[in-house]
């Protein structure tokens, strides 16, 4: 059964993430640990325009990237001189945490931070004196800035960095950081906190849900087993007979990166993508996590408030009027179904039910009928992957199909764990919302070949000579096989004389697998040579698609 403080998590329902650091202003998703901090020199930074766009977006709260993997503290800790007293910024006198810990106390919201164990600026990395190091930060944090009601570790760890001046590779077992005696000091420090921990052997009280697309299983169980490591099914879908309760929070960004980056601009997502992300967390006994970036004037970007802000407002829409059919539960027999009545037919298209789960998550599998013209016809989750989508349902469980009208509805539960006790069944008519894809009005090479040249080198020919302002490249999307995550492009007019366009790394690209771009000086070329340098798994890279983007 879950704790109080998950009790209280699972009220909050969608809370906002913040990723903002060096990142923002060398255009990266990772930073790889030397990059300046003299960067740091928003000419606009404001907490209190974040707390208030996440306010009415309807964020209960933030959780801020405090230090992201490149080791850049945005607050100015005692221990380490690669932060903000070492920026431009305020002199050296700002401190981003508590400007954003206070803002979030007047507009009413909980606060968080999330402290990333990889660190790719520290010289100790990798060894033990870092995780004293990493200790100390996190004292730091849930000590000087009040109330946590998070604290995030990602999942990222070890790997290529500078750690200062090694330039090397690190790697780290699964003791490394010791865990157990970390969350005991958050227990001491933050009783309310929950520990959010990824699928380390190492069990928080949230985990991640395997993807950072923005959706957990349609069947979710806030269940996981006690031991061993957690693969992407138990992530996703929980574990009906696990012993320890670990929800899943979904978390996602409004864009495809973490970071700004304003070649994203245009991708910001849709309003029918973040009601899609909705249902497909809030609606399936999980919280979303939104991520909102920073730009580089210290703002949220204009795009993205105001969408942040018309998805709160379509959730109320939706949500404001539940249909006179909907009923507050109570005890529900195992079999036999709980009819909603309508006085007159009624067109409907979301069923809303609660199970109450201070007594545990017990519902496995129910059903969904509605009686048109006299006739019992089932429903299903029009947006499920797989079969109706009528199995768990845990806090809340939202399903959506197309219109109905009906003049009766009749709830099920086919199978539950033991007695089922259901607090609530709402029935809603939501507004159709239709698709709205951007598009960057960019100019894109239409004719191209693509062949191989070794297993670790692409081709990509172009009709004519033109002249290629930048690059983009779709990792394969259901296999981390042959993805690149290090990369070098050189362009040629004559296969003589090569020209790089640029080498680097294409960071986060295994969990999250989305468009990568390139932007590079304007260069002529026939040619395009796209060198695997590393790949996440196999021989041979791979992708989805490719794109050139011409002047
Ligand atoms: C991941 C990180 O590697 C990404 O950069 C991002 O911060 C995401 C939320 O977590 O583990």
């Amino acid at each position: 059964m879950p704790t109080e403080n998950q009790l209280r998590w699972q009220e909050m329902e969608m809370y906002a993430f913040i990723h903002y650091s060096l990142n923002t202003y060398t255009d990266q998703e990772w930073g790889f640990g030397n990059e300046d901090p003299k960067l740091f020199n928003p000419a606009d930074l404001d907490c209190r325009q974040w707390a208030r766009v996440c306010k009415q977006a309807g964020m209960k709260g933030i959780i801020f990237t405090a230090k992201h993997h490149c080791g850049f503290c945005m607050w100015p800790s005692k221990y380490t001189a690669y932060s903000v007293k070492n920026s431009p910024w305020k002199n050296g006198k700002g401190d981003v945490v508590r400007e954003l810990a206070e803002a979030c106390k007047e507009e009413g919201l909980k606060f968080a931070v999330y402290l990333s164990p990889w660190d790719r600026n520290h010289p100790e990395y990798g060894r033990p004196e870092y995780v004293n190091y990493f200790r100390n930060q996190l004292r730091e944090l849930l000590t000087e800035y009040g109330d946590m009601f998070e604290v995030w570790f990602d999942g990222a760890n070890g790997g290529d960095g500078w750690y200062g001046g090694a330039n090397e590779v690190r790697k780290i077992d699964k003791d490394y950081y010791g865990w157990p005696e970390t969350f005991k000091m958050i227990r001491e420090l933050q009783p309310k906190a929950l520990i959010w921990s990824d699928a380390g052997g190492d069990r928080g009280d949230l985990r991640w849900v395997g993807t950072e697309a923005g959706f957990i299983g349609e069947t979710n169980w806030s269940l996981v087993p006690r031991e061993g490591r957690m693969d992407y099914n138990i992530l996703h879908y929980g574990d009906e007979n696990g012993e320890l309760w670990v929800a899943g929070e979904t978390n996602t960004s409004i864009r495809p990166g973490w970071f700004y980056h304003e070649t994203e601009n245009e991708n910001v997502k849709s309003l029918s993508k973040l009601m899609d992300t909705y249902y497909k967390s809030v609606g399936r006994n999980s919280c979303l996590l939104l991520n909102f970036p920073i730009a580089p004037n210290g703002r949220i970007h204009p795009i993205d408030s105001l969408r942040g802000i018309a998805f709160k407002r379509m959730i109320d829409e939706v949500f404001k009027n539940p249909l006179p059919a909907s009923r507050k539960g109570g005890v529900m027999e195992k079999e036999g179904g709980l009819i909603l009545k309508f006085k007159k037919p009624t067109t409907f298209n979301r069923f809303v039910v609660e199970e109450d789960i201070r007594y545990g998550q017990r519902v496995k599998k129910f059903s969904l009928e509605a009686d048109v013209d006299g006739k019992w016809q089932p429903l299903k989750d029009m947006l499920a992957d797989n079969g109706d989508g009528l199995t768990t349902i845990g806090h809340r469980r939202i399903i959506c199909f197309p219109n109905v009208t009906a003049t009766r509805l009749r709830f099920t539960v086919l199978d539950a764990k033991c007695e089922p006790i259901i607090k609530r069944t709402s029935v809603y008519l939501a507004p159709e919302i239709t698709m709205d894809t951007p598009d960057s009005g960019e100019k894109h090479a239409s004719d191209y070949y693509i062949f191989f040249g070794a297993d670790k080198m692409m081709f990509v020919t172009l009709q004519d000579e033109q002249t290629v302002t930048g690059f983009r490249y779709l990792p394969p999307q259901d296999s981390k096989e042959g993805l690149v995550t290090h990369y070098r492009i050189s362009a040629t007019t004559d296969w003589k004389k090569w020209e790089t366009l640029g080498e680097g790394e294409f960071s986060n690209i295994v969990n999250n697998p989305i468009w990568q771009t390139l932007r590079c000086k304007p260069t002529r070329a026939k040619v395009i040579r796209v060198e695997g340098l590393k790949l996440a798994q196999g021989e041979r890279m791979g992708y989805s698609d490719i794109e050139v983007i011409t002047e």
